[in-house]
């Protein structure tokens, strides 16, 4: 089926199928791993031709490789993106976008509530390049259109958030990003592209820690961008190319694989998910729970229009805050202590601590990330064996 035909198709079928190519010499299936780090030329003028960009071709894997392309070619099909990009991490293609966007003298409104990382790179590293980061709660888009400078370029925001579960209305930022000639960049790493689609809902670049569920399996650091061509050219072109963050063919392969069970595997997540909030919210020991998905989720309305499901990731404050979350942590025996998420076992974690231990106390307060948060980012075992699991571990606290 060619990728017209197969655009018609459930997203299900489309992560299966990919973008309905098989390999033209060998008809194989699956992409090979094009496991080179360089390709030859026919002639010395055929390299001078693809260098000056007169000729299309692979010429360096930092540059392109042809299973990473395969990558690039599915997920910018599934978000529904002109061309995407596939680098060596998240942060790669935080910084990589960030860079392709915004300049020395320029400045960046985002919302104070990002993965750590990414609060560090705008809070350390792009300052240090006279690139102002002015940080506000885009939970309420008005902080965001206040925020606006006449050099702001891009507005860049996590929805659901990590670790807070809080949600930005897409469309109404993307109205702010227009207004003011900037770019609106959203992390969808939670939502996934089949929960959400940000640039059918407006937003001009997607961002993914591919590390996360597009993986799925716990084995690999991948970043990927999405966006118009001009854009992602620009990012590998002129930033990627210098930089050199790039993606080997071998973890591009292994996010090719994981695209074809994403479908299965977010399902399974977002399900066990909702049973463990479930549990967690009527828990005389829990204080309060984080998900996008309870209707006591203070943006459980915005979720249901702009998401088509509420993902894997729960989050709640223990009473007796960061001693007693930490207690009860020690106590789990099935699920794993572990930072990263979207895996398939089940992984729990304390982000004031850990993976956004590079917030200040006060940042943490702003963000809305109490110190003794906990989340749990849900896998995909029997729902039953996780309450067990936080069932006993609450009972000895
Ligand atoms: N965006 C989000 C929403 C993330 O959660 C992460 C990593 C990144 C970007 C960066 O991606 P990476 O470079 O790690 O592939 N989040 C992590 C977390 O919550 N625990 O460990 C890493």
């Amino acid at each position: 089926m060619n990728a017209a035909e197969l655009q018609t198709k459930h997203f299900a079928t489309l992560c299966v199928h990919g973008a309905g190519e098989a390999d033209k010499e060998t008809g194989a299936l699956n992409t090979p791993i094009y496991q080179s780090s360089t390709f030859a030329m026919h002639t010395a003028q055929e390299g001078a031709a693809l260098f000056a960009g007169e000729r299309e071709g692979y010429v360096y894997t930092r540059l392109g490789n042809p299973t990473t392309a395969a990558l690039e070619r599915e997920i910018a099909f599934l978000e529904k993106g002109e061309k995407a990009l596939a680098l060596a991490s998240g942060m790669a293609a935080a910084s990589t976008a960030a860079l392709a966007v915004v300049a020395s003298g320029d400045s960046i409104v985002a919302s104070n509530c990002l993965y750590g990382g990414t609060h560090k790179l705008f809070k350390d590293l792009l300052p240090r390049m006279n690139i102002e980061v002015i940080e506000v709660d885009a939970t309420d888009s008005k902080n965001v259109q206040k925020a606006m400078q006449p050099n702001t370029k891009l507005i860049y925001i996590e929805t659901p958030a990590n670790p807070s579960l809080t949600l930005n209305d897409i469309p109404a930022i993307a109205a702010i990003a227009k207004k003011h000639n900037a770019k609106l960049l959203v992390d969808n790493t939670f939502a996934t592209p089949y929960f959400q689609r940000p640039l059918e809902l407006g937003a001009d670049i997607v961002l993914h820690s591919a590390t996360k569920y597009i993986s799925g399996h716990g084995d690999t650091i991948a970043g990927i961008l999405v966006g118009d061509g001009e854009f992602i050219d620009c990012a590998r072109g002129e930033i990627l190319r210098d930089l050199g963050g790039c993606i080997s063919p071998f973890n591009s392969w292994l996010l090719l694989r994981g695209l074809k069970t994403l479908p299965v595997r977010i399902e399974k997540h977002a399900f066990n998910a909702m049973r463990l909030a479930k549990y967690l919210s009527f828990h005389p020991k829990v204080d309060k729970v984080y998900y996008p998905g309870l209707p006591t989720h203070p943006q459980h309305e915005l979720a249901k229009t702009q998401m088509s499901g509420f993902g894997g990731i729960v989050a709640f404050e223990i009473k007796g805050g960061r001693k007693t979350g930490e207690r009860f942590i020690n106590n789990l025996k099935l699920m794993t202590i572990a930072v990263s998420l979207g895996d398939v076992d089940t992984l729990i974690q304390m982000p004031s601590t850990m993976t956004h231990s590079t917030y200040s106390v006060e940042e943490l307060a702003a963000a809305g990330i109490p110190e003794g948060l906990v989340r749990i980012s849900v896998g995909i075992e029997h729902y039953k064996d996780l309450l067990d699991d936080l069932s006993q571990a609450l009972a000895k606290v």
